[in-house]
């Protein structure tokens, strides 16, 4: 681990090489179905353009969960109690955190946990402004990798996880409980306070990620981009289409890149064939119903303590508890 003090803040820092990157990339691209690790979009830009389309109407994720949380927050910090060491994973600009932070009561720290350091450290450098007296302690990892959480000066009632905007989504089953044990196991004695997409009408879930401005088109492009920027690539962007639809069976949106010809791209030394037609599976978005949730949430030995969801039941927030 790497330590950096900045603007007088240390930061933890766990950050996967590069090799890595390389590693993972190549493997998820000689497979027979090609695929690419979603973890990656995240670089700077990537995190750049999820910002603009958690602003897109047709996104109604971030909005709904973002008013949920301005209705029940009172609801939500008496459950998490005085002194409690907040911790959130993927925690991006921690927009909405501040909405947590805002009303929590005298909360012990709070650990951002984030892949992206540059926006990582932008973030922080600018609640560390706002939030004088609070002990921030920055992670940057991928946060489904082994490390260990700081700890602050002052006492800690109890770890409590947040983990907002369906990111859980993100996961295959065997990962998304893996992940949760992780957390229940960070966490013991203390709780999670999550995000949960819901399932609904599929023209409201295409239309999430098909937004007519093209920003999902775009993000999802840009992992191509990154490739080529980081590990001395050539492939060509518009060679490639944004494909995104409900697989209702698996109860998910299925993102892909579409190879729109026969082609080759070279990566460093390496040649990878695409046929036309041929896609890179590049990122998975579970709904669930909230029995579902539930079920899974328990497998990782958790108890759902309270769930607050929008009129439409569209998305949900949902504590956890673990013992
Ligand atoms: C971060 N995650 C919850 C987003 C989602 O909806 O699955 C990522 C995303 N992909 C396309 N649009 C947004």
């Amino acid at each position: 681990m790497g330590r950096e003090k900045k603007h007088s803040l240390q930061l933890y820092d766990f950050a996967p090489e590069r090799n890595t990157f390389r590693e993972e990339v190549l493997q998820g691209l000689q497979d027979s179905r090609k695929e690419l690790p979603s973890k990656y979009f995240y670089d700077d830009v990537g995190s750049q353009l999820f910002e603009q389309i958690c602003e897109l109407d047709e996104y109604y994720l971030t909005r709904t969960e973002l008013r949920i949380m301005q209705e029940q927050i009172h609801n939500m910090v008496s459950l998490l109690g005085p002194n409690c060491l907040l911790i959130e994973y993927g925690s991006g600009s921690s927009t909405k955190t501040c909405k947590l932070l805002d009303a929590l009561q005298s909360p012990a720290g709070y650990v951002p946990i984030d892949i992206a350091k540059e926006q990582l450290m932008r973030s922080v450098t600018a609640l560390t402004t706002a939030y004088p007296a609070l002990d921030v302690l920055p992670v940057c990892a991928d946060y489904t990798s082994d490390f260990a959480i700081p700890s602050p000066t002052k006492p800690v009632s109890r770890r409590v996880a947040y983990f907002p905007g369906s990111t859980i989504g993100n996961f295959d089953r065997e990962p998304a409980l893996r992940f949760l044990q992780q957390i229940a196991k960070v966490c013991e004695g203390g709780g999670l306070l999550i995000g949960v997409d819901l399932k609904k009408d599929f023209n409201i879930l295409h239309r999430a990620y098909n937004d007519s401005q093209g920003v999902t088109a775009q993000f999802n492009l840009h992992l191509l981009m990154r490739i080529n920027q980081e590990l001395d690539a050539n492939f060509q962007l518009d060679q490639f289409g944004h494909y995104a639809f409900y697989n209702p069976g698996q109860s998910r949106i299925e993102m892909h890149l579409v190879s729109l010809t026969n082609q080759k791209v070279r990566i460093g030394d390496v040649e990878i064939s695409f046929k036309l037609g041929e896609s890179i599976w590049t990122e998975s978005s579970y709904k669930y119903t909230l029995d579902e949730f539930a079920h899974l949430a328990a497998a990782a030995g958790f108890r759902v303590e309270r769930v607050w969801t929008d009129a439409q039941q569209l998305f949900s927030i949902q504590y956890l508890t673990i013992d």
